[in-house]
């Protein structure tokens, strides 16, 4: 019987072991969602499965009057999300919090969750009727093929692998229609674009392209069939055929014409010609690399497809520019720097295509502030990872996932814990993983790997892998939560996460966090004759070549700021969290595998999160009475609550009348009352809201409750 508990708070009892079974026995029957009190789990099926998704099953439970006393499903979260945003509990902003490790389903959900709002919250009037232009709801789900094509791609736990984060806020009317959204990306894995790990491949569209392309296309952009680029690995594996086409709909009904997609596809070959411009090394330190003999014919493509002068970009792989004073002094630059120099063309071009795309996005499906007035916010961010090689990029990722973790068990283990002890409930508290620690030893203060990291990277010496190494090891030797194989040839380090215990290579770490970009390659993209290439780069300073970087923010302290950003409109809005997990490490479908399972479910923290759910409050409020009508000035209420709170603190009697006027008044286990406020259970809560529904329906003076929520 396992299998019919649609909420793991009612597995009794509740213990890492029966959560499993329970899990199990519904993956078993082809059920993937199930509720762990406030949060949702979700399992990935690794198959489509027909119907559950169907514009069907969004009616059943949008017109449901208590959607949660159907099967769950991700969208109960999404309904509850949009009613709150209708009712009185503040904050009605909502965010969507959607987590789990690489392959769980995050960016599959999160495309669930906006289809469910472009379908329940359609606006008709906003009808455009030009042909290119689609209607809104349309334009902000094409966001997301367009973002994935450019932003995700294969790697070795997921076909689809997210490689930047992303907070999509959509924006309500006061009619609860969707009228715009507005999209925040976090760092862009853009290594990616000219390094891809072993058995990994590149973003998507540049396989879209080679595949979908026309004859025609291919000839102007320099792509013939048999061409194999180095760029390009893993070509035959995994691609949807009709991948491309789908992109540039995308691109059309977002308002991208076909002169400025011209212009993104020949920026794109050119990146990818410039991957096959290789060196050989120079006969001595005063003299420059040539080009190796097969590599001129790709420097000239790249060349002519970026639009920029071949001997200039030929110049600028080879030779670097120096500042004496006013004046400048060239030094040729040794073969591997004519590698980094390329790589970092590729990358700086790709990483601001990728910004461009998405403000052209944020221009196209974004409302004017006057038309609209709450948001439900939808974040997808790239799951906790963990390969045989980790670097930057991993420890960057799995820090936002921390930062997440972090999220939940502050404002849901913690604080609602703290509070029902502060109110004087009765309440004997559920221990849980606190991953501050980690965060500490992350990005605290005052010494952390990201301070670290960071002085080495001002610092700019040589042998920074070893001396990085050294400092780590002495200056955050106190931390639990780093560890060194100290028998280890390649310099690393050990990072315990709150989901698993991660190696991080060091090797390159310094100068990734640095990423400098040399201004001698703004200059000539700035020259560029491709009119989006110039665009892009035109406002871009080229920085003093001797400045070395010194006032260059680096990329952790970069994305530490953007992270906390995301966290203070986290911390404004309402949040909703699904949990999502992978039943198999292989993506295999309908696959369970128990060991897989359980080591998410633990770093979640999901039995912490049953014990108190099962136990606890969902809502937390002072309740009051008030013989007026909700309809007349909101002002006069609020002034009417303050006097209330002043003079009436005898809360037990007022809740005697609510109960009363409620006809429940054996119902008081169904809510507690603390030193300064009410806290109800959820069936509390739906009577009450069904309540005020049949009130309002009257919509008579009469004896109306309302309650305030106080974070
Ligand atoms: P992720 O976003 O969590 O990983 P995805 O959302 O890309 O993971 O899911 C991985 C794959 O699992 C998808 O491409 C689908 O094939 C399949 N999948 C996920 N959820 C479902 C579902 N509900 N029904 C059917 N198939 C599903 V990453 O972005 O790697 O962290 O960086
Ligand atoms: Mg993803």
């Amino acid at each position: 019987q396992l299998h019919t508990y649609d909420d793991l708070t009612k597995v009794n009892p509740v213990t890492p072991t029966t959560v499993l079974k329970c899990l199990q026995a519904r993956y078993s029957m082809k059920v993937f969602y199930t509720h762990a009190g406030c949060t949702l789990v979700a399992l990935n099926p690794f198959q489509p499965i027909p119907d559950l998704y169907s514009l069907d099953v969004m009616k059943e439970y949008h017109l449901a009057p208590q959607p949660q006393e159907f099967k769950p499903h991700i969208f109960i979260v999404a309904e509850e999300a949009y009613r709150n945003v209708r009712g009185q509990l503040e904050p009605v902003n909502q965010s969507l919090v959607v987590s789990g490790e690489s392959g769980a389903g995050k960016t599959w959900t999160s495309r669930c969750l906006m289809k469910y709002y472009a379908t329940v919250a359609a606006s008709s009037s906003l009808m455009k009727s030009q042909d290119t232009v689609e209607r809104i709801e349309r334009r902000v789900l094409d966001s997301n093929p367009l973002m994935e094509a450019f932003g995700n791609t294969c790697t070795l736990r997921n076909n689809n692998s997210s490689r930047f984060g992303k907070y999509i806020q959509l924006q309500l009317d006061r009619c609860q229609l969707l009228v715009g959204a507005s999209v925040q990306t976090y760092l862009l894995e853009k290594t990616r674009v000219s390094c891809q790990p072993a058995n990994e491949r590149n973003f998507h569209i540049f396989y879209q392209m080679m595949k979908g392309a026309t004859d025609e296309q291919r000839k102007e952009w320099k792509l013939q069939h048999d061409q194999r680029f180095v760029w390009l690995p893993n070509s035959e594996k995994h691609v949807e055929e009709d991948s491309f086409h789908e992109t540039v709909k995308a691109m059309v009904h977002l308002g991208i014409d076909a002169e400025r997609q011209r212009q993104v596809f020949r920026i794109l070959s050119g990146i990818l010609q410039l991957g096959n411009v290789s060196f050989s090394s120079s006969a001595n330190e005063s003299q420059s690399c040539d080009l190796d003999e097969q590599s001129e014919g790709f420097l000239h493509r790249a060349a002519e497809l970026l639009c920029v002068s071949a001997d200039e970009l030929q110049t600028c792989l080879r030779v670097r520019t120096l500042k004496a004073g006013k004046q400048s002094v060239f030094k040729p630059c040794s073969q591997a720097e004519c590698g980094v120099k390329r790589d970092c063309l590729a990358k700086v071009i790709y990483a601001q295509l990728f910004e461009w795309l998405v403000t052209f996005i944020n221009n196209s499906v974004c409302a004017d502030k006057s038309t609209w007035c709450n948001f439900i916010g939808v974040l997808d961010v790239y799951g906790f990872e963990c390969f045989q090689n980790n670097n930057l990029e991993q420890l960057c990722i799995n820090y936002a996932n921390e930062k997440l973790q972090q999220h939940f068990v502050a404002h849901y283990l913690r604080a609602q814990q703290e509070e029902y002890v502060s109110e004087g409930l009765e309440w004997s508290f559920v221990k849980y993983q606190d991953n501050q620690s980690c965060l500490d030893l992350i990005e605290g203060s005052p010494v952390s790997v990201f301070s670290l990291l960071n002085e080495e990277s001002r610092l700019n010496r040589a042998s920074d892998a070893t001396t990085l190494r050294v400092r780590l090891e002495k200056e955050l030797r106190d931390s639990a939560n780093i560890s060194w194989d100290r028998f280890s040839k390649v310099p690393h380090f050990t990072v315990t996460h709150y989901a698993g215990k991660v190696n991080y290579q060091i090797e390159g770490m310094v100068e990734k966090n640095k990423d400098p970009v040399p201004p001698e390659l703004i200059s000539l993209l700035q020259k560029s004759d491709n009119p989006l290439l110039h665009q892009i780069f035109s406002d871009k300073e080229t920085e003093n070549p001797n400045n070395k970087g010194l006032s260059k923010v680096t990329v952790v302290s970069k994305f530490k700021n953007s992270l906390e950003s995301l966290m203070k409109i986290l911390l404004a809005t309402t949040p909703h969290y699904t949990r999502c997990i992978k039943p198999n490490p292989d993506c295999k479908p309908l696959t369970f595998e128990k060991e897989e399972v359980i080591m998410q479910l633990e770093a979640c923290g999901i039995v912490e999160t049953i014990h108190i759910s099962a136990a606890g409050f969902p809502i937390r409020c002072r309740i009051f009475i008030i013989t007026h009508n909700w309809n007349n000035e909101r002002r006069a209420i609020m002034f009417f609550l303050c006097l209330c709170m002043c003079y009436l603190f005898e809360v037990d009697k007022l809740l005697s009348v609510v109960l009363h006027h409620l006809s429940c008044e054996d119902r008081r286990s169904l809510v507690h009352c603390g030193r300064t406020k009410v806290f109800l259970t959820q069936t509390m809560v739906n009577l009450l809201e069904d309540q005020r529904k049949k009130i309002l329906s009257r919509s008579a003076f009469s004896i109306q409750c309302c309650w305030l929520r106080y974070q």
